[in-house]
């Protein structure tokens, strides 16, 4: 390797120290996690010294089609893509690699077999969140003879939605008193959450222990939805969210969440040093991992203050 010696300013003078020009392709503003990643992901760009171009594509995978092929045209030095859903991107990403601009995958996977389309993917694990989500519920409820759970899906087809679902569903398939008699999607959405609660409510009302929510947003939305119902969010029904956004500590020092497991979307930092890297020459593992944790009812009150997103 090229190790050894002087840095003599990365590929055509960019890399070190050099500006690059980076388009960013974002899923949406559907939550609170995505406005703070939003900013964390361009605010690192644009303090490193480098152009951005951003596009929302909100939540419409034509609309980050488009956004890709004209950053494609303005022959940008790199792509950060946060796909919406996982499959069906194949052809545009197979254009960026004919044009030889890297993307590097943030947030959200996709599900290609062929990953020399992408540098590397920086998210989180989503399949170890929803098993973070069951094994406190288990902990919790783990002695009752049968816990009716109801569950808020994220947007259809989104690697968060398939893989919080499946990481929840892993640890529960050993416990057969918990059952998850409703499963339906709310978009990641508060307003989603709360339209699909109402309706769980309505056909179901009396039954529900407990609801899983994928993000913070939609058990935000279904609390709402909860009292106007006449039932006690965080008492008579267990709330549990993803994403561990203010919203979700404010609901949590109220008593009327219970519990949210991290996801953070401040990676921007940590993403700019990646693209760095690579514009540099540097090899990077394809999988790059966030770091998280999951908070309770009984922290929410002393951690708010510190929260950052
Ligand atoms: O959990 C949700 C957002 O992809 C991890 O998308 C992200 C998810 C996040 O809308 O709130």
């Amino acid at each position: 390797g090229s190790e050894s010696g002087q840095k003599e300013g990365g590929a055509e003078d960019k890399g070190a120290g050099g500006k690059l020009v980076i388009g960013f392709s974002q899923v949406g503003a559907e939550s609170e996690w995505r406005t703070a990643n939003t900013e964390s992901v361009k605010k690192a760009i644009t303090d490193a010294g480098h152009e951005l171009k951003f596009s929302d594509a909100q939540q419409k995978q034509e609309n980050q089609i488009k956004a890709i092929r004209s950053f494609i045209a303005q022959k940008v030095d790199a792509i950060v893509f946060s796909p919406v859903v996982e499959t069906g991107f194949e052809t545009v990403l197979k254009e960026a690699k004919d044009a030889g601009i890297p993307v590097f995958l943030a947030d959200r996977a996709v599900d290609i077999e062929d990953d020399s389309l992408w540098v590397t993917f920086l998210g989180s694990d989503f399949i170890e969140e929803g098993r973070k989500a069951a094994n406190w519920l288990v902990e919790e409820m783990g002695d009752e003879e049968e816990v009716n759970i109801v569950e808020l899906q994220g947007t259809v087809g989104s690697a968060p939605a398939i893989d919080r679902k499946e990481g929840f569903e892993e640890v529960l398939a050993d416990h057969p008193n918990f059952k998850i008699t409703k499963s339906q999607t709310g978009d990641f959405t508060r307003a989603k959450g709360k339209e699909v609660m109402e309706a769980f409510l309505k056909s179901d009302g009396d039954n529900i222990d407990v609801l899983y929510s994928h993000n913070d947003d939609m058990a935000i939305g279904a609390i709402q939805a909860i009292e106007e119902y006449g039932l006690k969010p965080g008492e008579d029904i267990k709330i549990i969210g993803v994403d561990a956004v203010k919203g979700a500590f404010e609901a949590m020092a109220a008593g009327k969440m219970n519990v949210t497991v991290e996801c953070n979307p401040l990676f921007g930092p940590q993403l700019v040093e990646l693209i760095e890297k690579h514009i540099a020459g540097e090899e990077l593992e394809k999988r790059i991992a966030v770091e998280e944790s999951i908070y309770t009812m009984d922290q929410a009150e002393e951690l708010l203050p510190t929260r950052q997103y």
